[in-house]
């Protein structure tokens, strides 16, 4: 199926497409959703975040050499090769910077995401930045639905009622071009529709059961995107990331929204992104943004 090019002009027709890939298919491809600047900066925060752990390493004698000269896409893989280990599988506690509230309270994103959750919205709390190394364990997701977490490791929470079904939209957005060769995820289209399946405990991700999966892998499509698209999809959608078998790190965000109303089934709350109930709530700004944490 094609993507579809964000076009602000054509804003009602899009979002009546988007609604109707949602339903049947469970995700959209939105090309070309965020400026080239916005993920420049993020790519930004990535890199001063590797700074960060290269001095470290280098402070501890870990390594000779900070390789500040090497790109975004091989610095920290260089620095982390012959010590996987110590390898960072990916960043969620320290994403409380202006930049990702850019990125994260986008009022176009958000807009959208109105339009089919409704004017109540939280951002998740779950929002990573990931470096995907090539050929490593530790970074290689296994075929899941995002709803197999959510019911398995359910926490009870702040209102003692958990949902069953999330009114949730997952966003996926690459900082490097997303292709087969470097891991990008597969979906299995119309996957939304089972429910929540049955998973395995696979340390650290879990896994949907062979019997459910094995059939349906023949319909598994790639979800090759570049950065500015976006990836929307399902919280039940079956869903996976591919061993990366380039010589480069395909780093991604990805967050979540969900309709506000709805309890989290966590111990955390997350942030609201927009409300008419709360409006005392809502993140207003980057500044109250940084001072916020992830434990929220
Ligand atoms: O980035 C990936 O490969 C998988 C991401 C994922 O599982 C998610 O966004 O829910």
């Amino acid at each position: 199926m094609q993507p579809l090019t964000w076009d602000e002009t054509n804003r009602e027709a899009l979002l009546k497409e988007i609604g109707e890939r949602f339903d049947t298919q469970g995700y959209v491809i939105i090309r070309q959703f965020f400026d080239q600047a916005l993920i420049e900066q993020v790519k930004l925060v990535c890199s001063e975040k590797v700074d960060a752990l290269a001095d470290k390493l280098k402070a501890n004698g870990v390594v000779e050499d900070a390789m500040e000269r090497e790109p975004f896409d091989k610095r920290l893989y260089r620095l982390f090769k012959d010590r996987m280990d110590l390898a960072p599988k990916s960043f969620d506690h320290t994403l409380h910077v202006a930049e990702l509230y850019e990125l994260f309270f986008n009022r176009k994103l958000l807009d959208v995401m109105a339009c089919f959750l409704g004017e109540e919205l939280r951002l998740y709390p779950n929002y990573t930045v990931r470096p995907k190394f090539p050929l490593w364990e530790g970074t290689h997701v296994l075929w899941h639905q995002d709803g197999g977490y959510t019911k398995r490791k359910s926490q009870h929470v702040d209102s003692g009622t958990e949902v069953d079904t999330f009114r949730m939209i997952n966003v996926w957005a690459p900082l490097v071009p997303a292709t087969k060769q470097n891991g990008c995820m597969q979906f299995i289209p119309g996957s939304h529709k089972l429910g929540v399946v049955e998973h395995v405990d696979k340390e650290p991700y879990i896994e949907i059961v062979a019997s459910v999966l094995a059939p349906l892998l023949k319909d598994a499509v790639d979800i090759e995107v570049d950065p500015g698209d976006i990836v929307l999809f399902n919280n039940l959608m079956f869903h996976y990331g591919q061993p990366n078998t380039s010589d480069r790190i395909r780093w991604s965000v990805d967050w979540r929204y969900q309709d506000a109303t709805q309890p989290t089934n966590r111990w955390t709350r997350g942030h609201i992104a927009r409300s008419r109930l709360e409006p005392f709530a809502v993140v207003q700004s980057a500044t109250e943004w940084e001072k916020l944490c992830s434990w929220h």
